[in-house]
């Protein structure tokens, strides 16, 4: 039986400027392969014509089931788009769509996408695999769990909960062989020359009300032992030149021995790789005897969701660490020399101009990565909910819910517009500082490839944007859905056509 894994087209984060395979697709891919399935995976992103491509892939070899995954809410008009394009072509065809925002969402979205056959609900790897033999097997699907559907009287079906895979070291190599490790939007231009993304581990034991990866995971952390980190790290290396990464894990030391495990190996390994890694103000300051460890293992930075400057903000998020030691953990890590990646988090109710002069300064001071977001209720996180039941989402469009458009007003700035030129306002602000502007210079060859790529591409283009209305950076292949339902009229059923008008 034929499975096809996609990656719907995506538009690329300007921001970013760059694209990778989803871990969580190669994963599957991997675990779907050695349970012995036909497979086959498509990442339309990094195709000449992705629409195109896509339909005539799915025209010509009809796979009994594709599979979809939806990353991001951002990104889930994309799947559905997705959905009802291969369902026009190849009706037979089962789709089963996962990720995040659809798990979340799942009612919403059966409704909302009648391509949709199926949803798995949570992690995917044992659902898609029982979910593939049922279908092979001519089985009840209502039989495997973690399955969401709509039956044949229109009604919501939830097969029940899928518990979490107890050892992540049981999972194989993310199926690196299957991806376009060549392609040239595959990469982190910000970084380096041979960036690349991972991912060894699922979760986060904490419970900010705006995390949608908390609450996907229930709050519980999960990882790959420092071992297979490093092999599956030395096979990027040898296998695929990759040697700086950007390691997705929301917080990569929940516990000291990970850490510990981490840095010992990669010693060990002499790999010469250089990490970008994820933390929290709190495990900083716990780890600090282990920061000179992971500077010699190859860490080059730490990214911290340290939000804002204020403690009752901070209360407010349940990010449950202080100002304090945000401030004393952006010290340590300066003092180890480890580059402080700030994320933070803008637009909470009460915010006011005088906030934003301190929260400059407050992080202004310490930080070499600016990761300014605007404050976003991703479905299904604890502040969706509260947000929705107080009517404050106003925009309902999630393509908007990127941490980068604004959804909701503040008391202050009444409407969406006035938060977004706040959000513009600071990162002027910020990236037009002398400060900013002397790291163009920095000796430290990291700080100041970044510096270089951040002011003279993104922060450049964005001015130029805003002032002569030049047009923002889209990747050269991006097509809209609807642009290409025009394009290919006569080959679409009415039905489709109707999306595109
Ligand atoms: C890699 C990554 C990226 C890559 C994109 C990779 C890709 N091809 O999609 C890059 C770096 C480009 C990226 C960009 C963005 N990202 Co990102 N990214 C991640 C990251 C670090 C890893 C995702 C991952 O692989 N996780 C691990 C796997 C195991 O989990 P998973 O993907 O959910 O997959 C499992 C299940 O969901 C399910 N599943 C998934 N798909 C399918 C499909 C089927 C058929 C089935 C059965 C099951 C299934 O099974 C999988 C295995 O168990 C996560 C953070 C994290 N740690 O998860 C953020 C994350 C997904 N990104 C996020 C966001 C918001 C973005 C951005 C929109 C901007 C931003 N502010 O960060 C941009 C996108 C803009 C753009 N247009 O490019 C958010 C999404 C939040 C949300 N709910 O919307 C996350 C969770 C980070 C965060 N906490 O904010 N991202
Ligand atoms: S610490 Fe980070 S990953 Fe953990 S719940 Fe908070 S925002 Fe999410």
């Amino acid at each position: 039986m034929r499975f096809l894994l996609v990656d719907p087209p995506h538009k690329i984060w300007t921001i970013l400027r760059a694209w990778v395979p989803s871990p969580g697709c190669l994963q599957l891919l991997a675990y779907i392969e050695r349970e012995q399935f036909d497979i086959d995976y498509m990442d339309c992103t990094l195709n000449e014509n992705p629409w195109r491509d896509l339909e005539e892939k799915v025209r010509r070899e009809k796979p009994e089931v594709i599979g979809i995954s939806v990353g991001c809410t951002a990104f889930i008009y994309d799947g559905m788009n997705t959905a009802s394009l291969i369902k026009a072509v190849s009706p037979e065809s089962i789709i089963i769509v996962g990720g995040e925002h659809p798990s979340f969402m799942a009612e919403e979205t059966l409704r909302d996408c009648p391509a949709i056959d199926y949803i798995c609900v949570g992690e995917g790897e044992v659902t898609l695999g029982e979910f593939l033999r049922a279908v092979e097997k001519n089985e009840d699907l209502s039989k495997v769990l973690g399955l969401a559907y709509l039956n044949e009287k229109g009604e919501f079906v939830y097969t029940g909960e899928r518990s979490f895979i107890g050892d992540l070291d049981t999972l194989p190599m993310p199926a690196y062989h299957l991806a376009k490790m060549e392609h040239p939007y595959v990469d982190l231009p910000s970084e380096g020359s041979r960036g690349f993304v991972v991912n060894f581990s699922r979760g986060c034991t904490w419970d900010c009300t705006f995390c949608s990866e908390s609450a996907f995971y229930k709050k519980t952390w999960r990882k790959r032992s420092p071992k297979l980190i490093a092999d599956e790290l030395q096979l990027l290396k040898e296998k695929y030149n990759r040697d700086i990464f950007y390691v997705g894990d929301n917080t990569f030391n929940v516990t000291k021995e990970q850490s510990i495990g981490f840095i010992e190996e990669m010693l060990k390994r002499k790999t010469n790789q250089h990490f970008w890694l994820q933390s929290r103000a709190d495990l900083i300051i716990r780890d600090e005897d282990l920061l000179d460890g992971y500077r010699e293992a190859g860490v080059y930075q730490f990214m911290m969701g340290l939000e804002y400057h204020k403690d009752s903000v901070l209360k407010d998020i349940r990010k449950r660490h202080s100002a304090e030691q945000a401030r004393k953990a952006m010290e340590l890590l300066k003092k180890h020399q480890l580059m402080v990646m700030a994320t933070l988090l803008i637009g909470h109710w009460d915010e006011t101009e005088e906030d934003r002069k301190v929260f400059l300064k407050f992080f202004g001071k310490y930080v070499d990565h600016f990761g300014l977001n605007l404050i976003t209720p991703l479905p299904g996180t604890p502040l969706f909910y509260k947000m929705k039941e107080m009517g404050r989402i106003e925009d309902w469009d999630y393509r908007n819910f990127d941490y980068l458009h604004a959804v909701m007003a503040t008391k202050e700035a009444d409407n969406l517009e006035q938060v977004n030129l706040i959000y513009k306002d600071i990162m002027r602000r910020y990236y037009w500082r002398p400060r900013e502007l002397l790291k163009l210079l920095s000796p430290n060859p990291i700080l100041r490839r970044h510096h270089r790529y951040y002011i003279t591409k993104v922060a450049f283009n964005i001015m130029m944007h805003e002032i002569f209305g030049t047009p923002m950076w889209v990747q050269p292949n991006y097509q809209e859905y609807k642009d290409y339902l025009v394009e290919r009229e006569e080959a679409l059923p009415e039905e489709l056509m109707d999306l595109a008008r």
